[in-house]
């Protein structure tokens, strides 16, 4: 076979791209902030430079591997070109680290570390400019960007949008969003992932965990919480915990002991988003009408469907994301239940998310006045309330979600990765179409991970026509199909995040691509751990259209549960 020699030591090519595939393929992390194997390769980092014999210095990212190559990748003049290369870095960097909310989770730090940079040897040569505080869900501070590029890539590369950009050049070069406005006034949609490839504490999710303190502190207001299914397999990342450990009863124990009243859970209401759903779905399908069906949860995607596909929003579910049916429908319930007036109940969510801290603040999602959803927070968010309460986590003992709302089956839990909303709709609509009881829940060919993927199910003899989607450059794609008409899709799911929610940019940050798998295996174990599998068998929303919201789609569904979406 085909081999390269890297520092004296033999090593076989079998396919990889460049050098530092191959390097890290011996585990040698050599360290980069530019390099991400989903991106583009950019080589603007020069932290990966390796000496190639005959040939020089040469970037390792942006260098196929070539038989009988000689790599040396620790030679003294290596190490100070590196070195350099960060103090420059972090001479025009704004050092503010105790205060950051990347603090510990920084690569600019992890790697200044293990160069041994000890010493920043030069002059800043570009002025402080303001921090962009515009957003509903992100943060922008220019002072501690890297000039990596990962985020532009990933906004125009992955998500096909292009709201931010390199500006200027030379010693003034800079990222920023279109004509230097504030990334609330350009087209993007929230969707965070630029923050979750960002090195640095450039691009953050913003936080609401000061307000969420004062809300626990206020012995006037009754706070609960709800907690969307991708934390529960990502949030132990922050503590130790493998992707895909289940953390959800020490996350419970956690919120009650810092103060939650109630603790409930997202999938209760992402059980009561299949039934409306897939009846939505299946009276369009009798009736021929505004097919392919979207769906609607994630409201990255909601709001780039709104920004450049407005013909096709009459194509979206009407549903509202489970987040906001929990806001609302609680928000109606709960009052009565407890004796306590509506404004002095908080709903906060957990959840996987930056764009979720948009849609509970859209005005739709109000009622006089007063938002359904009070607070947004992020999983490292939860965790680092979790870390100011002074708990250690691992040591908690588990408790259970509070009941009726913290009820959901394994329908509501797969919601959290790429498929599952489709794999829910189809363990309901196969019931309803049949009329017999579903006993094999599993549809695994709507399981995978490729962002694009077309699936044919058969429901009651008929062939269903699915697409999966995630990534919005993805999005992009099928939605072109069908304005030029070439495909047939039924029900097309669409979420911004890579993998679906388990990717979400409120996760705490991981780029390894395993993680993101091991975190949607935990949310399938999590389905196959709980009785019930299917939206239909949930006791208590069951009882909630008994008692309180009527049929399906009915009336009162409609004022609490849909809405619509326009451009
Ligand atoms: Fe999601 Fe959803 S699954 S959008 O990915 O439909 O955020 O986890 O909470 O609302 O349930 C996110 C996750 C989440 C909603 C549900
Ligand atoms: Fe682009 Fe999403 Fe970042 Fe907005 S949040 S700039 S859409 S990657």
């Amino acid at each position: 076979a085909p081999t390269v020699t890297i520092d004296g030591k033999v090593v076989p090519i079998e396919g990889e791209r460049n050098l530092l595939e191959l390097i890290r393929k011996v585990r040698i992390d050599l360290p980069t902030f530019c390099y991400h194997s989903e991106l583009s390769v950019y080589g603007a980092c020069r932290l990966c430079l390796v000496e190639v014999k005959n040939r020089g210095i040469m970037g390792a990212c942006s260098t196929p591997p070539e038989p009988g190559m000689e790599i040396r990748i620790h030679t003294k003049e290596l190490r100070e070109i590196r070195k350099i290369a960060v103090e420059l870095l972090l001479a025009n960097h704004n050092q503010s680290c105790p205060t950051c909310f990347r603090n510990g989770a920084c690569k600019l730090q992890e790697i200044a570390r293990k160069l041994g940079v000890s010493q920043v040897r030069f002059k800043p040569v570009q002025e402080p400019v303001p921090v962009d505080v515009s957003s509903p869900s992100l943060v922008r501070d220019p002072n501690k960007c890297v000039l990596c590029g990962d985020c532009v890539r990933m906004c125009s590369e992955i998500q096909g949008i292009g709201a931010i950009g390199f500006a200027f050049r030379g010693h003034k070069t800079a990222v920023l969003p279109a004509f230097g406005k504030g990334l609330a006034n350009v087209e993007c949609v929230n969707c965070g992932q630029c923050s979750s490839v960002c090195p640095t504490g450039a691009l953050t999710p913003k936080s609401e965990i000061e307000d969420v303190w004062n809300l626990l502190a206020n012995p006037e207001v009754t706070v609960v919480a709800q907690i969307a299914p991708a934390v529960r397999v990502g949030l132990g990342e922050c503590f130790g915990a493998a992707p895909g450990d289940p953390i959800m009863g020490r996350l419970v124990a956690a919120m009650k002991t810092i103060g939650f009243d109630q603790v409930y859970d997202t999938t209760f209401a992402a059980d009561l988003t299949v039934i409306e759903e897939a009846e939505e779905f299946l009276a369009r399908k009798a009736a021929g009408e505004k097919l392919p069906q979207f769906t609607s949860c994630c409201p990255g995607w909601v709001q780039f469907a709104e920004q450049y596909y407005p013909e096709l929003l009459p194509n979206l579910s009407s549903c509202r994301s489970p987040q906001q049916m929990f806001g609302s429908l609680v928000k109606e319930m709960l009052p009565e239940q407890l004796g306590i007036p509506r404004k002095k109940l908080a709903i906060v969510s957990v959840m996987p998310c930056t764009a979720k801290k948009f849609e509970a603040r859209r005005p739709e999602f109000a009622k006089d006045g007063s938002p359904d959803v009070d607070n947004v927070l992020t999983t490292q968010e939860m965790a680092r309330m979790i870390e100011q309460a002074g708990l250690r986590f691992n040591d908690l003992e588990p408790q259970s979600r509070d009941m009726p709302y913290g009820f959901g089956t394994g329908a509501g839990v797969i919601f959290g990765t790429t498929g599952g909303v489709t794999e829910a709709v189809l363990r309901y609509a196969a019931e309803k179409v049949t009329g017999q009881t579903l006993y094999d829940t599993d549809f695994n060919d709507v399981r995978g991970e490729s962002g694009l993927r077309e699936v044919n199910v058969e429901v009651g003899g008929n062939t269903l026509h699915l697409a999966v989607v995630y990534g919005l450059a993805n999005a992009r794609v099928v939605c072109e199909k069908i304005k030029a008409g070439t495909c047939d899709y039924d029900l097309i799911e669409v979420m911004a995040c890579p993998g679906g929610c388990v990717g979400g940019a409120g996760q705490p940050v991981n780029l390894d691509l395993a993680a993101r798998k091991r975190r949607a295996q935990g949310l399938y174990r999590s389905d196959k751990g709980r009785q019930l599998h299917k939206a239909q068998d949930n006791v208590f929303v069951n009882q909630c259209y008994a008692k309180f919201l009527g049929d399906v789609g009915g009336h009162k569904a409609h004022e609490l549960l849909h809405t619509g979406y326009q451009s």
